[in-house]
């Protein structure tokens, strides 16, 4: 047979996932989603200078940050996407401070999380971006979705992933097995397979962390970051990689390995990135690509959110990078 279709789309890989396990269907729809809401994001992105869409709308989010006219659009995209279609009962946004109910799907078993355009900061730079998604399953399908459906352990989420808006536009995605990266066709408008079962390398990479911020941390974490300057760190030597959008920073990191690092700070310990919105949707993918995820101390899937919009320190990466960094942190090396 001539080998016109040379990658599995994401419907042949769900059918196979799925006929493995007893999966609803819901689920894949779900994923299926978030990637035409990912289509049309790519597209806005690429063409926000031609539509006069790029810059600030004048608002400031619940983060307390400007919010990009890209910010507004895509989270506009993801409401209007699953507005449509009964399978979620609610989703919460990382630029919305309460969670939107979708009342008329009360009886949808999951509800979504999203940062709808990380890194937001690249903007007008035309730098690399991303939309990272959490997936959960309701405690309760059939009752008004609330806030306890997200405030949840990252190990209970059933499908978290990303679109990263790059040169080409990827989608990485796990439902709990393996690490699976989709690449856009931007001719035929579908992603196709072009990494299947992603696991992230060790003993290679780069360490990712914005070292302007060095004054703002305590003296562990400026001699933890220092030995990866000078090639020092217990692990090896590793060069310094940082385009300043999470999403990029961990898929360089997810397939050449390092360690991606946002530390606390003395007078804002938590740091800047969201538990529900960026760190726990990422460490699940780490963890399933082989990989670590750690607030400093704990593992950030065991961390149960207490608040939606709650911050964490985030060290996330190769396993042998990550525990390097942690060590260090402890003063152990
Ligand atoms: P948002 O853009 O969604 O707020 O994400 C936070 C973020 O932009 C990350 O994507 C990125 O890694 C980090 O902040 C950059 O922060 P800083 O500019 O302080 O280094």
């Amino acid at each position: 047979m001539a080998d016109f279709v040379k990658h599995l789309t994401l419907a042949d890989v769900f059918f196979r996932d799925q006929a493995a396990s007893s999966a609803s269907g819901d689920l894949s729809t779900i994923l299926n989603r978030v990637t035409l809401a990912g289509r049309l994001i790519a597209n806005n992105v690429l063409r926000a200078a031609l539509e006069g869409r790029l810059g600030k709308t004048g608002d400031v989010n619940v983060q307390g940050e400007e919010v990009k006219k890209l910010d507004h659009v895509s989270n506009e995209i993801f409401r209007e996407v699953f507005d449509r279609v009964p399978v979620v009962a609610a989703m919460a946004s990382e630029e919305i401070e309460e969670p939107f109910v979708f009342e008329q799907h009360a009886h949808a078993k999951y509800v979504l999380l999203h940062d709808p355009l990380d890194g937001s900061g690249n903007v007008d730079c035309d730098l690399p971006m991303g939309t990272i998604f959490s997936v959960h399953r309701r405690r309760e399908p059939g009752a008004v979705a609330s806030l306890a459906d997200f405030l949840r352990k990252g190990s209970e989420q059933v499908a978290a992933g990303y679109l990263l808006y790059g040169p080409a536009s990827m989608f990485v995605y796990t439902v709990g097995g393996p690490v699976h990266g989709f690449t856009l066709d931007r001719a035929v408008g579908s992603f196709f397979l072009t990494h299947p079962n992603m696991q992230i390398p060790n003993g290679t990479g780069s360490y990712s962390v914005n070292e302007s911020n060095e004054s703002k941390w305590d003296e562990a974490t400026q001699r933890m970051v220092r030995a990866f300057r000078t090639g020092e760190a217990p692990c090896g030597k590793r060069s310094a990689r940082y385009v300043g959008a999470l999403v990029a920073d961990f898929h360089r990191t997810l397939v050449q390995g390092g360690v991606y690092m946002y530390p606390g700070e003395v007078k804002r310990p938590q740091g800047k990135l969201r538990l529900l919105f960026e760190a726990a949707p990422l460490a699940f993918v780490a963890k399933h690509a082989g990989g670590v995820a750690s607030d400093g101390v704990r593992d950030i899937l065991d961390i149960e959110a207490s608040e939606l919009h709650q911050r964490v320190p985030l060290y996330l990466g190769s396993a042998g990078d990550v525990a390097a960094a942690l060590s260090m942190l402890r003063g152990e090396a």
